[in-house]
């Protein structure tokens, strides 16, 4: 059996954790071919995330867009190898989604996904931390729940993580770089408190952080928000009545990733490939994958390295 290596989804109910999976998914055979890898979904995850890009695909059917995918009753993992083209997979690269509401209801499990996985992945819902003053952003986002996940599981961190924030329904944050800045701004305040705790003396040298924000869908844009009975509901529009779906930069969170996982690997103690390193040329093929795969990632407009740089490119 290949080693497992386990990624995880965080973020409130309905933030959009399983449509950022479902988008990185649509990008996963270009970003790691490109990188002369390939990773092969088992065929039960295939189906399952096929599901949903359907759905999410469905949110242009209407030209005023509430929802699509339904949210999740039972955590789902989604499964994939991980290895030189054409060989047999080195790594099992396996994505854990659990419903937002777990945070409530079942800390235990998130506290237990949160210590096995290697990187965390952030979804966040834009609208609620931009519009309105921030308002609606610790109903919807929860921030200081999930900060309060990463003291938890965290306290006692030995090895490196990566941690992924992802705005998401953020495509009218970055239409032009003023925008993209309010954003980035936004967000680096409103998780200040987060932001700190990665900057303390054991978890400054171990975490490295960045913010990616993906645009799932690319052309359905925020448009406004009514109260009712006390509660916010988002309305958004597609920008024109023939917009079709277009996501964009949903390659950017896997690109951090792979390009975390390989550095990690490479020339560190942590690294997981070493019983097979010996194969002949393996190190040099990770290398050149981990550049071609860094080489592309984005680090302006609304994306940020909060910190570790050096867990994230090699040669830094
Ligand atoms: N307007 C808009 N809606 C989106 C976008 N991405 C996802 N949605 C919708 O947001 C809703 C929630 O997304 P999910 O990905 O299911 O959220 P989740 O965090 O997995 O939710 P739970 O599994 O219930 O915790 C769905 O109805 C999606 O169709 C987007 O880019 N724009
Ligand atoms: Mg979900």
């Amino acid at each position: 059996m290949p080693k497992e290596l386990k990624v995880t989804m965080l973020g409130n109910r309905g933030v959009g954790k399983t449509s950022v999976l479902t988008a990185m998914y649509e990008q996963f055979s270009d970003t790691f071919e490109e990188a002369d890898l390939q990773l092969t979904p088992d065929s039960e995850s295939s189906a399952l995330l096929q599901k949903r890009l359907g759905q999410l695909k469905a949110l242009l059917d209407d030209f005023e867009a509430t929802g699509g995918l339904e949210g999740d009753q039972k955590p789902q993992s989604f499964k994939f190898g991980l290895g030189k083209i054409g060989d047999k997979p080195s790594l099992q690269l396996t994505f854990q989604d659990f419903p937002g509401e777990y945070i409530d209801k079942d800390g235990e499990f998130v506290k237990k996904v949160m210590h096995e996985c290697v990187a965390v992945l952030i979804a966040i819902d834009a609208p609620a931390l931009m519009e309105a003053n921030g308002k609606w952003h610790h109903l919807m986002n929860r921030p200081k729940q999930i900060c309060d996940f990463f003291k938890i599981s965290y306290g006692d961190l030995k090895e490196p993580r990566l941690v992924i924030l992802v705005p998401v329904r953020c495509e009218k944050y970055l239409q032009n770089e003023e925008d993209a800045k309010k954003l980035r701004n936004c967000i680096k305040d409103k998780y200040a408190e987060l932001f700190r705790l990665f900057k303390s003396e054991n978890l400054l040298t171990k975490i490295a952080c960045v913010i990616t924000p993906v645009q799932t869908v690319g052309t359905v844009i925020f448009n406004n928000i009514r109260v009712e009975n006390k509660k916010p509901h988002f309305y958004f529009r597609k920008i024109s009545h023939d917009a079709g779906y277009s996501p964009k930069d949903s390659d950017q969170p896997l690109r951090y990733l792979l390009s975390f996982l390989l550095k990690l690997h490479y020339g560190t103690k942590w690294g997981w490939f070493n019983p097979i390193r010996h194969w002949l040329g393996w190190d040099r093929y990770l290398l050149e994958a981990a550049r071609q795969s860094a080489s592309q990632c984005k680090s302006s407009g609304g994306f940020v390295i909060i910190q570790g740089e050096d867990k994230l490119f090699i040669g830094k």
